[in-house]
């Protein structure tokens, strides 16, 4: 752990980032059981609201030069975690000490609705990287297509689901009625849904939360594929730097429909609107960190646990450099309650 010594860490990103994953674990860890305590209340926005101030608050206790990339919106229309804040302990500047510079895209939490309704799959979510690693994209629609590794190199965006979803079966070595395809339940998916209705494979429908739906699709045994539609660009990049960790992929291009649009992606440096992005050109860092904790139950995490002495709660921990995966059970008691750790089973 030597990012908290380190004398010139900005020369040394490498390194540093790994020695920041269970700072950021700390982040995700605080965001979630903040919300936590709101599920089932009905109201997105206040779950969101605790969601952004814990994972603020926290942030600055990370030893970085942070800079917020994919947040919370622009400056104007976000109180914090918005685009190009400065976060992290350089923020404090402390005198005499440098910090290493990492770009940071947050989504403290993905799946507002399913948070407010107690619903599976909410997540505290980010992705970090060394300067410059992580696409800067507008909160604009994304179409997205993502697999697990076994089928990365034989599907394609613009090739047909049919096409796509036999390249899938025969890659798994099983029938395309035995796929299990995940679709966000909108209007603008009723094509999408009919086609992949049409080769007989399965579908579950969601009704939020397509990160944590295409983490799924990139591990063995989720009972998960694929998935398929249109969500947001923000949560792509977050999703592509998992894929980056997993071995999965992520195809996706933006969904620029409007002049307003293009505005937004040229005034964040992307001039082809028509580019398809794989996992690599959104999380194209040399050194990603992945961090989500799960605050409602879903199917890689466990939701928060409140008892009398602490809280519980599951976490996906992850890095390219080294390459590592961590699924986390932290059981964190409240001061004064040691005397009952006797109380902790599994
Ligand atoms: C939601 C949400 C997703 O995109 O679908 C959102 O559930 C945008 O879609 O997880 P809508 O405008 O139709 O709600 C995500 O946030 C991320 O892709």
């Amino acid at each position: 752990m030597a990012t908290k010594t380190v004398t010139n860490p900005k020369q040394d990103a490498p390194a540093s980032a790994d020695d920041l994953s269970l700072d950021f674990l700390r982040v995700v860890e605080r965001a979630a059981i903040a919300c936590a305590h709101t599920m089932g209340q009905g109201d997105r926005h206040k779950s969101d609201q605790v969601a952004v101030e814990a994972m603020r608050s926290e942030m600055d206790s990370v030893p970085i030069d942070g800079t917020i990339v994919i947040g919370e919106g622009e400056r104007d229309e976000a109180p914090m975690l918005y685009i190009g804040e400065k976060v992290g302990m350089a923020v404090r500047g402390e005198s005499g000490r440098q910090y290493p510079e990492v770009d940071i895209s947050v989504d403290p939490l993905e799946g507002t609705n399913l948070c407010a309704t107690g619903a599976p799959n909410a997540l505290a979510v980010l992705a970090a990287s060394e300067k410059g690693g992580l696409l800067h994209a507008p909160d604009i629609y994304m179409e997205k297509l993502i697999v697990g590794p076994s089928s990365r190199d034989v599907v394609d965006l613009d090739a047909p689901v049919r096409f796509n979803l036999r390249a899938i079966a025969q890659a798994l070595g099983r029938r395309v009625q035995d796929l299990v395809v995940i679709v966000l339940d909108r209007p603008r998916h009723a094509q999408l849904i009919e086609e992949i209705r049409a080769t007989g494979a399965r579908i579950r429908l969601i009704g939020d939360g397509d990160l944590s739906a295409g983490i799924t699709a990139a591990v063995l045994g989720s009972g998960v594929h694929a998935v398929m539609g249109t969500g947001g660009a923000p949560e792509g990049v977050i999703t592509a730097a998992a894929m980056r960790c997993l071995g999965g992929e992520i195809f996706a291009r933006l969904v620029v429909s409007t002049p307003e649009h293009e505005e937004r992606c040229r005034a964040m440096g992307i001039t082809d609107f028509k580019r398809v992005y794989r996992s690599k050109d959104l999380a194209s860092g040399q050194n990603l960190v992945f961090a989500a904790t799960g605050v409602t139950d879903g199917s890689i995490m466990k939701g928060v646990r409140f008892f009398g002495d602490g809280v519980r709660t599951t976490s996906l921990v992850m890095q390219t450099h080294p390459h590592r995966i961590r699924f986390i059970d932290s059981i964190h008691l409240k001061p004064g309650k040691d005397g009952h750790i006797g109380n902790i089973r599994f």
